[in-house]
This record gives C-alpha cells, sequence and structure tokens, in this order.
C-alpha cells in the first residue's frame, strides 16, 4: 500500500516505530467501511469477536477482554513531566528518560506476528479551530474499530495534516508478541499488570501506552489525548479541556442554552447529556458525553466542542428507563466489551430493565452463567457512533463549537450538598470545583465509608499536570478581558433521607433543575441568596409530585453542621495537598464561606 501522506516527521516517526517494534507489516488507516469489516473479520477470525445477531442487533460484535485488564489502569497511569512539581501531588510521576528507556525495552520487537496500524485521527470536526490531530500507532484492531466510532480517522485528517501540520504521536502495543505461526486463538492480547504503562510526556506532547488493550487504556485519543494531554496544551494556550458533557436545553418558546457539566466517572453524565424531560415543552440534546474543549470566540463566550464521535459508556444499568436514547444509540453499528451473550445472540446486562433470558446465558468471561455472579463486568461498556443517538443535537459537529451558559458540578453526596446552588461569582465556582468529591463505600474503595474521595472537576485521573496550577488556570480564564463567563452552578442529585431513602427521583426529572439553570442564565429565575451562594426559592422548581414538600425543604436546606465539617475537611485533608501551588483566592473562598455560614 503506497504511503498516504507525504509529512517527513510523520513518516520519520512511523519509520522509526517500526524499526522498534518489529510488526509482520504495516497498515495505514482510511477509516472506510471496508477497513472497518476487515478489522472485525481479523478479530473474528481470531476468536476475539463474536458477531451478534444480525436481524436484533445488526452489524455489532461482542469483545471479551482479559479479565486483568477490565478498566483504567491508574495506578499504572504516569505524567512524566520532567520536573516532578509539574506533576503534581495527584498524578503519579516518573523521570522521561527513564521511563523512555524501560518502555523502549519493552517495545522492542512487541509487535512480531501482529500488524501495525497508522491511525490518523482528528479530535473534533476535521479542520474546526479547536480541532486537534493525533496519530496512533497501535498492533490492535480492537484499538482500530474504536476508534474510526470514537474520532474522525482517515484521508481528510491527512489533508489538515499537510506536509508540516502538528500532530499528537500516540504509540500503543498490547505487549504481546506471536512467534510464528502462532495466533491470539480466542485470548485477549494484553501484558501483565506490573508491564503496563499508560504514558503520557506533556512537554513533548506524546503518549506511550504498552500492555493494555482496554478503553481509556488503549484508545488514546479519549482520556490520554483529550484530557491529559491537551489539558496541558490548554493551560499554555488559554482554553479549557475538561471532562464535561455538552447539552443543549430547548423551553418552550424556543429560546436555547448550552450547558457543561462535570462529574466524577460514574456519576451519571451520559444519562444527564441524554436525558429526558418529565416538564412538558423542554427538550433536551446532546452534544457530548465525557469531554468538552472550549475556546473564547471573539464575542468572549466560551464556545465548546465534542472532541469525540461516539460514546464510550458504561452498559450495566443502562435500560430504556435511565436512558433510551442511548438504548437507541446501540441498536445497531456497535461494539460490546465484557457484556452478557444471550442463547439468540444478543447482548444482556444488570439493570438492562428485563430479566436475563431463559437459556443459556455466557457471561464475561466466557463461561456458561451460573447466575450468582455478575453475568457482565461492572465497567462492561457499548462503543457506539454518537449520530445514532435520537437526541444529538444538530450543532454536534459544529465546527465553532457551541457557546456554553452554564457550568454545572456535581458528585455523589447523599448528605450536605444541597440539590442545587449557584456560584456568586467565577472565583467561588471554581472554588466549587476544587471541593467536588462523591462520598464512596468502604467495600468500593477501602475508605472509611461515608467519607469524601475529592476529584476537583471530575478531573483528578485526568489532569495531564499540577492541579494546583490548574486551579490557577481556571482563576486565570475568568480574568480574560472581555469574557462573558458561564454561569456556575453545583447539583447534588444523589441526596438521601436519614432512613436511607432518595430524596430526588432524578434522571428525567433532573430536567426541573436543568429549567432554573436556564432561568437564572436568562435572569427570570427565582431565588434567595443563602450563605452557600444562590439558591431556588421554596416553589421555584415546581416539585415533581413523588417528592413531598417535607423532602424538597430538606433537598434545599442550608445544612450548616455539614458545611462547617465538609470546610474542615477541605482545610485539613484536601487543600494541604497542594502545599504552596493552592490559589490563595481558593482559601479566601474557604474563609468566606465559614463566615457567611458562622454569621
Ligand atoms: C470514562 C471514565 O470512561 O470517566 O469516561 O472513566
Ligand atoms: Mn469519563
Amino acid at each position: 500500500m503506497p504511503t498516504p501522506t507525504s509529512h517527513a516527521k510523520l513518516l520519520q516517526w512511523v519509520e522509526e516505530i517500526v524499526t522498534l517494534c518489529r510488526p509482520d507489516a504495516v497498515q495505514w488507516c482510511d477509516g472506510s467501511q471496508d477497513e472497518y469489516d476487515q478489522m472485525i473479520q481479523l478479530a473474528v477470525a481470531a476468536g476475539l469477536a463474536t458477531p451478534l445477531d444480525a436481524a436484533t442487533r445488526p452489524n455489532s460484535y461482542l469483545f471479551r477482554s482479559d479479565p486483568s485488564d477490565v478498566a483504567r489502569v491508574e495506578n499504572r497511569t504516569y505524567i512524566a513531566s520532567r520536573n516532578p512539581e509539574d506533576a503534581g501531588p495527584t498524578n503519579n510521576w516518573i523521570d522521561p528518560e527513564t521511563l523512555k528507556a524501560t518502555m523502549r525495552g519493552l517495545y522492542a520487537g512487541c509487535m512480531a506476528g501482529r500488524t501495525l496500524f497508522v491511525i490518523p485521527f482528528s479530535m473534533g470536526p476535521v479542520g474546526s479551530p479547536i480541532a486537534k490531530i493525533g496519530v496512533e500507532i497501535t498492533d490492535s484492531p480492537y484499538v482500530v474499530v474504536n476508534m474510526h466510532i470514537m474520532t474522525r480517522v482517515g484521508g481528510k485528517v491527512l489533508e489538515v495534516l499537510g506536509t508540516d501540520g502538528e500532530f499528537v504521536p500516540c504509540l500503543h502495543s498490547v505487549g504481546k508478541p506471536l512467534a510464528p505461526g502462532q495466533a491470539d486463538n480466542g485470548v485477549w492480547p494484553c501484558a501483565p499488570l506490573d508491564s503496563k504503562y499508560i504514558s503520557h510526556f506533556p512537554e513533548e506532547r506524546m503518549i506511550w501506552a504498552y500492555g493494555s488493550g482496554y478503553g481509556g487504556n488503549a484508545l488514546l485519543g479519549k482520556k490520554c489525548l483529550a484530557l491529559r494531554i491537551a489539558s496541558a496544551q490548554a493551560r499554555d494556550e488559554g482554553w479549557l479541556a475538561e471532562h464535561m458533557l455538552i447539552l443543549k436545553l430547548t423551553n418552550p418558546l424556543g429560546a436555547v442554552r448550552f450547558v457543561a457539566a462535570a462529574f466524577p466517572s460514574a456519576c451519571g453524565k451520559t444519562n444527564l447529556a441524554m436525558l429526558v424531560p418529565t416538564i412538558a415543552g423542554w427538550k433536551v440534546e446532546t452534544v457530548g458525553d465525557d469531554i468538552a474543549w472550549m475556546k473564547f470566540g471573539k464575542d468572549g463566550q466560551l464556545y465548546a466542542i465534542n472532541p469525540e464521535a461516539g460514546f464510550f459508556g458504561v452498559a450495566p444499568g443502562t435500560s430504556s428507563k435511565s436512558n433510551p436514547n442511548a438504548m437507541s444509540a446501540i441498536a445497531r453499528n456497535t461494539i460490546f466489551t465484557n457484556v452478557a451473550l444471550t442463547s439468540a445472540n444478543d447482548i444482556w446486562w444488570e439493570g438492562i430493565g428485563y430479566e436475563p433470558p431463559a437459556g443459556e446465558v455466557i457471561d464475561w468471561k466466557g463461561k456458561s452463567w451460573e447466575r450468582k455472579e455478575v453475568a457482565a463486568h461492572a465497567n462492561a461498556r457499548f462503543t457506539a457512533p454518537a449520530h445514532q443517538c435520537p437526541a444529538i443535537a444538530a450543532e454536534w459537529q459544529d465546527p465553532a463549537g457551541v457557546p456554553i451558559s452554564a457550568i454545572l458540578f456535581g458528585g455523589r453526596r447523599p448528605g450536605t450538598v444541597p440539590l442545587v446552588h449557584q456560584a456568586l461569582s467565577w472565583q467561588h465556582g471554581v472554588f466549587l470545583g476544587s471541593i467536588v468529591g462523591s462520598e464512596v463505600t468502604a467495600a468500593a474503595l477501602d475508605v472509611q465509608a461515608g467519607t469524601v474521595r475529592r476529584d476537583p472537576f471530575a478531573m483528578l485521573p485526568f489532569c495531564g499536570y499540577n492541579m494546583g496550577d490548574y486551579f490557577a488556570h481556571w482563576l486565570r480564564i475568568g480574568e480574560t478581558a472581555g469574557a462573558q463567563l458561564p454561569q456556575i452552578f453545583f447539583v447534588n442529585w444523589f441526596r438521601k433521607a436519614a432512613d436511607g431513602r432518595w430524596l430526588w427521583p432524578g434522571y428525567g426529572e433532573n430536567s426541573r433543575v436543568l429549567r432554573w439553570i436556564f432561568e437564572q442564565c436568562e435572569g427570570t429565575g427565582k431565588f434567595v441568596l443563602t450563605p452557600l451562594g444562590i439558591m431556588p426559592t421554596d416553589d421555584a422548581l415546581d416539585a415533581p409530585a413523588s417528592v413531598s414538600a417535607a423532602d424538597m425543604a430538606e433537598l434545599l436546606k442550608v445544612d450548616r453542621e455539614g458545611w462547617l465539617a465538609e470546610i474542615a475537611d477541605v482545610r485539613s485533608r484536601h487543600y494541604p495537598k497542594f502545599g504552596d501551588k493552592l490559589p490563595p483566592a481558593l482559601l479566601q473562598e474557604l474563609d468566606a464561606l465559614q463566615a457567611r455560614l458562622s454569621a
């Protein structure tokens, strides 16, 4: 196959990696349907993919990964900046030269018996001034098909790259060379945990991943490029690369506002992005469900694009009730990983909304399911093209992006944090982002039940540099001359009563909170000033019938005791992590909140 580019730096990089990894063949990807089909055939022939029933789930396939390779590996994820301080207290730092030497050793000959695929991809609409180009080299056909769905792949990208355009080199290998005559034979290729590396070189804008074939470890456009490397680029260039969904909200009169929202993983971002409102005349449409890149437009507003082209969503818990739009999006042309397989060759998972069908069910480990343990892995995923979502917004591919009116932060907080409050200023909003956390159980995370795992801006695993500098960057963004800044809100769908009952029904009913946020942006919302910030009046949200007046009062209560404990926790356990990198403005906000609560 002739080389489809004359970009000297790209050609030189590919040659260097071919010499290092010694694949049997090299293939440049063009993003075509033929190529997708060819990759799937390779995976089927290797025993790694199962075609699903063509009538119920056309052009869809099930993959099962190795039980040791089922999720992002945060403790094997590195920020290799020259100075450890630039990685900061929340990242794993490693010296870049030492790391390169170790990884070169692992990469040497690692693609023997395999084909090296070169995937030119665009994060964001091809040619958008906000978009960035990456090139992933991988030895995994699974990665190629997932990248086809999650990014824009192919010739158009090379055209934009021209002969000397900038790209982020992303090197990936599953770390499982094949001896002559050996094949995968149904065994998911990956390396043992202690030789997996997900490495970022923020100064060189470069990614090297080795040993995992799964999700964010292997689809390098997503968490690695669009968050870790892009956040460092955004710091240097004055924009924001964030772990945020983007949604379009339309009121009954047809007025439109765009909202971005950051929540830690597994707090329902995909569900919120695809929400079906319960309030008459309102419409929510999806621009993105995981990542937002935001840059100032000439009018001073922040314009956001979704850099991705698909959804890599968590399957368990997704049902026609929790997310009917996601269920429609995965009706065809979808890759499923680590879900269960029914005897009718369809998929099933816990929380899909119906009982497992009769007959044999094969669990995510490929064994006949004994109906004792879960059938689908808790982090089982679907990879589906964004355009298949019935709620996709017309603007989702607009190269100019969409103007953001409001930014939401939130997490799972059974206590203390009210259903919604609004920041008094950008600085107060940055403070709220900096203290985001989710309550966890001892069983889940080996921390004391009821304690809060802080996940500032929902970026804890994804910020490519020192989180203290990241807070300062957010504060600086607020000082941009002529900026028309979005309003910042803190939401909490997860409040519980003393008896453990959920106080708020969530899902479609969250549209009531979105409506108040919309009204606040328009200047028509009913609000009161409280020590926490701006909050809705008792009647402003028009509570759903299932929520009593007493529960609504609890949801909107200012919990002084709880907040004073929260402040003490931030002061003693959270902020000290950042040492002198903690911007003084955030401590001022903490003091001011304490003073307002104590007044
Ligand atoms: C994701 C995550 O996969 O946040 O989106 O973990
Ligand atoms: Mn995410």
